[in-house]
């Protein structure tokens, strides 16, 4: 039935099809394809002229290019979707509608699981990307009015998690402050069931300070300038973002114009959610909470104590708290660590205190509300499904200033590249050698040696910055900063002031450390890394809600729990497919259609994509074992129909030679086939269609039994 509706729509497309290529003739559409690019300026040319003409993708086989062009397109129409749908990549112009597609009926196909991972710096078009993926699943996968439901739930979804998980930074208006990875669940018949998301490690300390120029997240501002009065007076807001210390960055950073600030829209997407009236309120409570918690101001008494100066009503009654229990909480130490103090508290530490108690309110909130969602998402359902798995994730970020937040956010860059390296490069030439296939190397950096620099059991940054940490007291950001010195002094990736200038030329502060990551030199402050590794609550912050998530367990150290979180993810994609999108940012200024050569030169290097395009021009596109492959193309060949009583390598090839294929357009290896370029698999596939079409579905195999 698909597959007949997928025949329909391309002989439909037939006529149409001409005009549409015709429109994209600028450049070259697949790098792979043509043999006279082979230098990083013509790469760079031909995505250029392509840009220029409004043509932001390209492929390399199938992974996609994309390059932003901070303006809107019209190439998301639905009529672009219903163009894509059931189309084979080279058919049409690239586009990420053919990637969603392809993987689409790939995994219907195989009956298998994948992923797309979207990667690319910050304010690169990631989150736009993984959009359009998910909008284009809602219109192009056959639906019930029962899964439409679910279809919507899944879209809403988006703009909830934006609105608390992202914020405008310096590279980014809209910026990811959070890391998502979400599962879309499909049945047997393509229909889309059910979902499930990731976060990863949000940026709560954005909830108490922000740098210049920056904003905290979008849902304080949805709240206090576009919330309704109602709303705002049960808070005791006012409808004045000056008025709350935690948004007073906000007269250094104008109002992005394309930004909705409305809150109206994520109320109903909660509403459609499923949230209760009730559990929306609570939400908005918190929000409201946190800006009056902001407010709280401290004064020394004749001893140096601290005293709160104002005691809000109503933040008592949104936290369901005693004054006593708060005034407590924000003013006497109580920490929960290996060796416990127990005091007053100076101003300075009751205002840490403060602001500790703020961020452990809204990252548990976000994570409340992640869960929320994901049961709204899920599918109760246990009949078997496939998945396709996007994953968005904060770009790599380098600042003026550069914390211990763009230490996690580039390090889980590094992560993702190694993936890619390991699943394309690397596992690429190391399986031609292992199936015998000819092959000349291709040489290209590979990243693990930063990981490892960071990541490493005992020896790398992450494990010194524990060991500090389990120091209180004793150690200090600078005591962390002479460890590292000590230990990793003489890896070639790390650099401090002492060996600044024979490593990189460069001068730099005694309170820094520099990395050389795989995306260029990035120089962090140490200052903040003990404390927020370390994330200490004080324990009778705890009292001071009856909020039942505040009362959760401690959890390990940050990084390491990061660390850990991205190992779990590694393992979730590498059983999947992979497909890749590389987005890549035009220019620094968020301009419309500007191409900043020297920029984009950057990105192209070492995100790797030249090595990459001459790993597919030398390789081949597909390879299967032979068994699956014989098993769904025999009856393409009357020597393998219905039954093939030989060898399977030999089946395979009586079905190549059959279909006048050559010798150079695929190679036989020990234990697979390998097809050099994808249109010759697309074209296999269409006379299997054509031929599964013409004979009736009943004569064929189902496709479970492809694997
Ligand atoms: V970050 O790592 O979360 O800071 P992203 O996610 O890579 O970053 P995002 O998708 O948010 O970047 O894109 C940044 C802005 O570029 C968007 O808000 C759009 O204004 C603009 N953009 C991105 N992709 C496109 C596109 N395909 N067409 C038009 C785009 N505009
Ligand atoms: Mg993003």
């Amino acid at each position: 039935m698909l597959n007949c509706d997928r025949l329909q729509r391309r002989k439909a497309r037939v006529n149409m099809e001409g005009a549409l290529v015709a429109r994209d003739q600028v450049g070259i559409q697949d790098f792979v394809l043509l043999d006279s690019i082979t230098s990083e300026t013509a790469f760079l040319d031909n995505l250029k002229k392509r840009f220029n003409e409004n043509l932001i993708y390209t492929y390399i086989g199938t992974l996609l290019v994309s390059v932003n062009p901070y303006k809107e397109l019209g190439i998301y129409t639905k009529k672009q979707m219903e163009n894509y749908m059931g189309v084979n990549f080279f058919e049409l112009p690239p586009h990420i509608y053919a990637l969603a597609d392809n993987a689409y009926h790939t995994m219907l196909t195989e009956m298998n699981n994948h992923f797309i991972l979207i990667s690319g710096e910050s304010g690169a078009g990631k989150t736009e990307a993984s959009k359009r993926i998910l909008q284009f699943y809602a219109v192009s996968c056959p639906s019930t009015s029962l899964l439409d439901r679910a279809r919507d739930r899944m879209l809403v979804s988006n703009p909830v998690l934006e609105a608390f998980g992202n914020a405008k930074t310096l590279k980014n208006d809209n910026s990811s402050r959070f890391g998502k990875y979400m599962d879309i669940q499909f049945n047997r018949e393509g229909e889309a069931v059910g979902g499930h998301i990731l976060s990863y490690l949000l940026e709560k300390s954005r909830v108490v300070y922000q740098n210049h120029g920056e904003r905290n997240f979008h849902i304080f501002y949805q709240l206090v300038e576009g919330g309704e009065e109602e709303t705002l007076r049960l808070l005791g807001l006012e409808r004045n973002c000056q008025h709350y210390c935690y948004l007073v960055q906000v007269r250094t950073a104008k109002e992005p114009s394309d930004l909705k600030i409305s809150c109206i829209p994520v109320s109903k997407a909660l509403f459609v959610l499923g949230f209760s009236e009730k559990e929306t309120e609570y939400l908005f409570g918190i929000i409201g909470s946190i800006l009056h918690l902001g407010n709280v101001q401290f004064e020394a008494d004749s001893k140096g104590y601290a005293h709160p100066l104002t005691a809000c009503c109503i933040l008592l009654q949104l936290l369901g708290v005693h004054v006593q229990v708060l005034q407590e909480a924000l003013t006497f130490k109580k920490i929960e660590a290996k060796t416990e103090e127990v005091g007053p508290f100076s101003v300075d530490h009751a205002i840490y205190a403060r602001d500790a108690l703020t961020k452990a309110l809204y990252d548990r909130t976000f994570t409340w509300l992640v869960n929320k969602i994901n049961e709204s998402l899920e599918n109760k359902d246990s009949t078997k499904k496939t998945v396709i798995g996007l994953l968005d994730i904060y770009g790599f970020e380098v600042f003026y200033v550069n914390s211990f937040e763009q230490f996690c956010i580039n390090y889980c860059n590094e992560k993702l590249q190694q993936l890619f390296i390991q699943l394309t490069l690397k596992s690429e030439q190391e399986e031609y050698e292992a199936e015998d296939i000819e092959w000349e190397p291709v040489q290209f950096f590979n990243n693990r040696i930063i990981c490892d620099l960071v990541e490493q059991r005992h020896s790398g940054i992450i494990s010194i910055l524990d060991e500090e940490c389990m120091r209180p007291g004793e150690a200090t950001d600078l005591t962390f900063l002479e460890r590292l010195e000590e230990r990793l002094g003489n890896h070639p990736h790390f650099v401090t002031h002492r060996l600044a200038d024979q490593k990189t030329r460069k001068t730099m502060d005694r309170g820094d450390f520099r990395l050389l990551h795989y995306a260029g030199e990035v120089t962090y402050c140490v200052v903040g890394f003990i404390d927020k590794n370390n994330d200490l609550l004080y324990r009778n912050i705890k009292d001071v809600s009856s909020i039942q998530f505040l009362t959760q367990d401690l959890f390990p150290q940050v990084a390491t729990q990061f660390k850990s979180s991205l190992m779990g993810l590694t393992k979730i994609l590498t059983a999947k497919e992979p497909w890749y999108v590389r987005c890549l940012k035009s220019n620094e200024d968020k301009q419309p259609g500007r191409f900043d050569h020297v920029l984009v030169r950057h990105q192209v290097k070492y995100l790797g994509l030249m090595e990459h395009l001459r790993v597919r021009r030398a390789g081949f596109a597909y390879r299967r074992r032979y068994e699956v492959f014989l098993h769904r193309y025999k009856p393409l060949c009357p020597a393998t129909w219905p039954h093939w009583r030989g060898v399977p390598a030999d089946g395979v090839e009586r079905i190549l030679k059959h279909l006048g294929y050559s010798e150079d357009e695929y190679k036989m290896g020990r234990t697979k086939i390998f097809i050099r370029h994808p249109r010759t698999l697309f074209a296999i596939e269409d006379a299997y269609e054509i031929c599964k079409h013409e004979l009736g579905t009943c004569l064929f195999t189902s496709k479970k039994e492809v694997h």
